[in-house]
């Protein structure tokens, strides 16, 4: 519901919780310049059942992630060609995402200021080389648990529990960072007289309705960040093109109205008044003008989209 773009990350979040349903279980992505380190250490993983991947300086290992977005734990080593153990933790650290993975550091410099200089770094946890297995595996599940717990609060915090889609929170704070892009527009989608659907068929059938109706914008806006403001109101934020996303909208609308929702015995129709702004300079003025384009739709008969 979110775009698919790898500097955010309900998305990531929400995969990495369907591998552990699916008992696929965590990434780990292992950082060594030495090939036989590497190994070693990939077999110790594997015995747990996680999946491994290699990189074998800094620089690799970033990319590894850029093109990876769901890796749980990082195990980097200090002295490595191009990039170090250090700038490795801090550039993943610097990265603007939500979901960020653990760390664990690894020397063979018996230098007590270098555990220091990796946590300060941003690493969770920090191992000499050579280490105990026994104590390796304690520290590589007690980060893979951080960060589960980490990854879910984040989900919890920014879904909508109705509906599954970003919530009002997360909508605000990644829409300011978005609203900043020179193209941008602001779509708010409100269900029609749904206040009617709630007292003739009860609050639980107003849910599915709403369920119902988030799916299907879900669904029309894979690219774009797709929240419920509140109540009936859900918001779509394009950085694609105006005139395809007016005619996604469109079909949208067009669909919804189409679409009996079965209800026990009866069939439902649904309609969504559509307000749509492009030209506001900021999240709030873009939220305004949406507002009074879709407060014209619904003065002008409901069911329809006003620009
Ligand atoms: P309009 O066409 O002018 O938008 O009319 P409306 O009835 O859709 O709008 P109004 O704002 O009068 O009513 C919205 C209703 O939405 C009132 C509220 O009880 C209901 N509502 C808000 N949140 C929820 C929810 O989570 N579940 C259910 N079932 N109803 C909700
Ligand atoms: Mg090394
Ligand atoms: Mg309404
Ligand atoms: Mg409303």
């Amino acid at each position: 519901y979110i775009p698919k773009d790898s500097s955010h990350c309900i998305d990531a979040v929400c995969r990495l919780i369907k591998r552990l349903a699916d008992n696929q279980g965590h990434r780990v992505l292992v950082v060594d310049d030495s090939a036989s380190i590497r190994q070693r250490i990939s077999a110790l993983l594997a015995r747990q059942y996680l999946t491994v991947l290699e990189a074998e300086n800094g620089e690799q290992a970033l990319d590894v992630v850029e093109k990876t977005p769901d890796i749980s734990l990082v195990i980097t080593d200090y002295d490595m060609p191009k990039m170090n153990g250090l700038r490795l933790v801090s550039a993943l650290r610097k990265r603007d995402t939500e979901c960020s993975q653990a760390i664990i550091g690894l020397s063979g410099h018996h230098d007590s200021a270098l555990t220091a200089r990796f946590l300060k770094a941003g690493a969770n946890d920090y191992l000499p080389k050579p280490f105990n297995q026994e104590e390796f595996f304690c520290r590589v599940h007690s980060c893979l648990n951080a960060i589960d717990i980490e990854w879910r609060l984040f989900l919890l915090a920014n879904t909508d529990f109705l509906t599954q889609l970003c919530n009002r929170r997360y909508f605000f704070e990644r829409g300011e960072q978005l609203a900043t892009e020179a193209r941008k527009h602001l779509a708010i989608i409100d269900i029609d007289y749904f206040k009617r659907i709630n007292d003739e068929f009860g609050h639980h059938i107003g849910d599915d309705v709403l369920v119902e109706i988030a799916q299907m914008l879900a669904d029309a806006f894979p690219e774009d960040t797709v929240a419920r403001l509140g109540g009936e109101e859900f918001c779509v934020l394009s950085l694609g093109d105006l005139a395809v996303f007016q005619q996604s909208l469109d079909t949208y609308r067009q669909s919804v109205a189409d679409r009996p929702i079965q209800v026990l015995d009866q069939t439902l129709k649904v309609t969504v008044s559509i307000g749509v702004d492009s030209q506001a300079a900021s999240l709030s003025r873009l939220l305004h003008m949406a507002d009074k384009a879709l407060y014209q739709a619904k003065a002008s008969g409901r069911n329809q989209m006003v620009v």
